[in-house]
């Protein structure tokens, strides 16, 4: 048998040399590797040698198989070659023609723009953390002046889980803003304070030209002693000037939220009408892309800060709404259907 597989080896060698073209390469292949190959007869016969003579036929018909195998690959490699050669000489192929393009992939426009608003705030000493997607109702909004039945929560639509821990934590929800990191963020360490939050935020809302029911949000504050609010408006006018460029006009007004006092909102003029008033700010002339305020000392006690020695800054703003801004984004709907004519853009 040993012998018989020697002389198969010899053949098919002889053989493969000779190939030069892909249809012979199959027929070859089909002769020695195929099902109804003389090797693969032998292969399937080993069950009925006795056991010594198996071990030494079984063993060197895999050697072949094996080598017959490595033998295709190379030759198949060589055959490629080979075809090349008579294609160019036959003037089948004109290796001068350019190439054709590979795409490359890109970072998605929120991503990009979310690096680019960490690099101004980690700039000006601001650090990066993350926090919790699903959060406590605690954090979300009762470390936040925000207690159950509080009117305030009608202005975040909410997502509820049905979870309550075995401690019988209150419960869960997908958090609504990233301001519940700022009440853990405080919880874990001591002023100096500078940090930026980024992050997704759920809500349950009906989407239109400028609302998503899931979005992304930045959360910035910062607590030390003397912080007022001219550091918070001189911090966002200078991020707002390196984001949108000196022209850009902001609005800076009274606005509430509770766990804030005083509270403001920062609004840039609208990009389609350059403040005239059209459909897509309202007709106001001016998009909203922030909330902020001064932390409100109830919260600064609830962490165990003095409210007498520390006092802060906060705010929030929305990724997207800072896109729509910069492109001129008409529908923020376009950021999550998938569409890669609208993707390839940026
Ligand atoms: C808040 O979420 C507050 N946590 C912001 C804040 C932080 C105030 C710190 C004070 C201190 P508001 O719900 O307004 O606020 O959302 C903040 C920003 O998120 C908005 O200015 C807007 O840019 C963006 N935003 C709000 N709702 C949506 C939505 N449905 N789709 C897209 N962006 C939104």
């Amino acid at each position: 048998m040993i012998s018989k597989l020697e002389e198969l080896r010899r053949q098919a060698l002889s053989e493969l040399d000779s190939v030069e073209n892909p249809e012979s390469l199959e027929n070859w292949r089909i002769r020695y590797l195929g099902r109804k190959s003389e090797l693969t007869q032998i292969l399937r016969g080993l069950a009925s040698l006795p056991i010594e003579e198996r071990r030494k036929t079984g063993a060197a018909a895999n050697e072949l198989r094996v080598f017959l195998e490595t033998s295709l690959a190379a030759r198949e490699e060589a055959v490629r070659e080979i075809e090349i050669a008579r294609s160019i000489k036959e003037g089948r192929l004109d290796v001068t023609l350019p190439g054709r393009p590979v795409s490359i992939a890109r970072l998605h426009p929120t991503t990009q723009m979310l690096r680019q608003i960490s690099d101004i705030f980690t700039s000006m000493g601001f650090e990066v953390v993350e926090g919790p997607e699903v959060e406590w109702e605690y954090y979300n909004f009762e470390a936040l002046n925000i207690p159950q039945d509080h009117p305030a929560r009608d202005m975040w639509a909410t997502l509820w889980m049905d979870y309550t821990d075995s401690d019988g934590r209150h419960p869960m929800l997908l958090r609504t803003h990233t301001s519940p990191m700022q009440i853990r963020v405080m919880e874990s360490r001591q002023p100096p304070v500078r940090v930026i939050v980024p992050g997704k935020v759920y809500r349950y809302e009906a989407t239109d030209a400028t609302h998503e029911s899931m979005f992304y949000q930045i959360e910035g504050f910062a607590v030390d002693t003397n912080i007022t609010l001219a550091d918070l408006k001189g911090t966002l006018f200078e991020f707002a000037r390196r984001l949108f460029g000196k022209e850009r006009k902001m609005r800076f007004r009274c606005d509430y939220f509770p766990f804030v006092e005083p509270g403001v909102e920062m609004a840039v003029d609208c990009f389609q009408c350059s403040g005239a008033g059209c459909q897509l700010c309202s007709e106001t002339g001016w998009i909203e892309i922030l909330g902020a305020g001064m932390v409100h000392p109830e919260v600064l006690s609830r962490v165990g800060y003095d409210p007498d020695v520390y006092t802060g800054f906060a705010f929030g703003l929305g990724l997207e709404r800072m896109l729509m801004l910069k492109y001129g984004i008409e529908d923020i709907r376009l950021f999550y259907s998938n569409d890669l004519r609208f993707l390839k853009q940026f």
